[in-house]
C-alpha cells in the first residue's frame, strides 16, 4: 500500500493509535503496520513515526515552503539555502551548544511530557497564555496564526496536523529554517503575543513577577525565572521591554555564542 494511501486510509484513527503505537516505533524505528480486522479480512493501517517520519515531514514542508514562495526560489531546501541567512554569521545549526539549546526547546514545548511534540501540546500553551486574560479575542487569533506557523514551518508539520515530532526531527527541522533565509527572518514570531500576555500590568515592559508568570505557563519555576531573568536582563534595571524581549528569544534559536545570556531565554538548558 503507498504512502499516501496509508495516510488517508488511517487519518482519522491515526491520532490516536499514535499514542498506542509510538513507544514500539521507538524501540524499533521502523514504519508501523497495524492490521486491523475487517469484513473483508483486514485494513492495513500504516503509521510512518520516529525516523521514517523525518522523511515524510520533510517533503511535506518542502511542499508547502514552494507553495509558498512560488515566485521566489521555488526549489529551496536546506542545502542550496545554507548560509544564505543573515550573511554575517556563517549559521549551520551544527555545533553541540546550538544542538542543546534546540533540544531544550523540544522538551519544553513537550508540555505533556511524553517525549513528543504533537499540535496538543501547542494548543495547550495557547489555552495557557489566552487564560491570563490580557490578550483580545483578535489578538488570541493572530497568536494561534503565529503559533500554527511555528508548528507547521518551523517544526515541520505542513500537510499532516497529526504528525508526533521527536527531538531528532525537530533539530533537523530546525537546522533547515536558520539556513533559510525567510523562514530564518520569521523565526519565534509569536515572541509578541507572549509579551503582551505576560505583560499583566499593561506597562509595555515586563517585570520580574511578570516574567515568572511567563515561566509558569511554560511549565518552568519561579527559581528558574529568577535564574534567567537575572542574566538576561542586563542592564539589571528589573524590566525588559518588548524589544529586548523579542530580541532574546529569538537571539536562542539563531546564535551559536555560548556566552549570550540568550541561551537561558526559554529556561535552564538541558543536558
Ligand atoms: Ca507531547
Ligand atoms: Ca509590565
Amino acid at each position: 500500500m503507498s504512502l499516501s494511501r496509508c495516510v488517508t486510509s488511517a487519518l482519522r484513527t491515526r491520532h490516536a493509535l499514535q499514542r498506542l503505537v509510538y513507544p514500539m516505533a521507538v524501540l524499533t524505528r521502523e514504519f508501523v503496520k497495524l492490521q486491523v480486522g475487517g469484513d473483508d479480512g483486514h485494513v492495513d493501517l500504516c503509521l510512518p513515526v520516529a525516523k521514517s517520519e523525518v522523511w515524510t515531514v520533510r517533503e511535506y514542508s518542502k511542499r508547502a515552503s514552494a507553495r509558498s514562495h512560488a515566485k521566489s526560489d521555488s526549489s529551496s531546501d536546506s542545502d542550496s539555502d545554507r548560509g544564505s541567512g543573515s550573511g554575517k554569521r556563517g549559521m549551520t545549526g551544527q555545533t553541540p551548544f546550538w544542538r542543546q539549546k534546540m533540544r531544550t526547546h523540544h522538551s519544553l514545548i513537550d508540555v505533556n511530557k511524553d517525549g513528543v511534540v504533537s499540535w496538543d501540546d501547542f494548543e495547550a500553551l495557547i489555552s495557557r497564555f489566552k487564560q491570563l486574560g490580557h490578550l483580545s479575542p483578535e489578538e488570541v487569533s493572530k497568536f494561534t496564526d503565529a503559533i500554527r506557523h511555528v508548528w507547521e514551518e518551523e517544526w515541520g508539520a505542513s500537510g499532516d496536523p497529526y504528525v508526533f515530532i521527536g527531538q531528532e526531527q525537530f533539530l533537523m527541522q530546525m537546522e533547515h529554517v536558520v539556513n533559510t533565509k525567510d523562514l530564518r527572518k520569521k523565526v519565534a514570531s509569536p515572541l509578541v503575543y507572549f509579551f503582551k500576555a505576560v505583560d499583566t500590568d499593561g506597562s509595555g515592559e515586563i517585570s520580574i513577577e511578570e516574567f515568572e508568570v511567563f515561566y509558569t505557563c511554560l511549565g518552568l519555576t519561579e527559581e528558574d525565572a529568577a535564574q534567567s531573568f537575572a542574566a538576561i536582563d542586563k542592564n539589571g534595571d528589573g524590566k525588559l521591554s518588548r524589544k529586548e524581549f523579542v530580541k532574546l528569544g529569538r537571539e536562542f534559536f539563531l546564535s551559536e555564542d555560548e556566552t549570550q545570556p540568550s541561551k537561558l531565554f526559554w529556561g535552564p538548558l538541558s543536558d
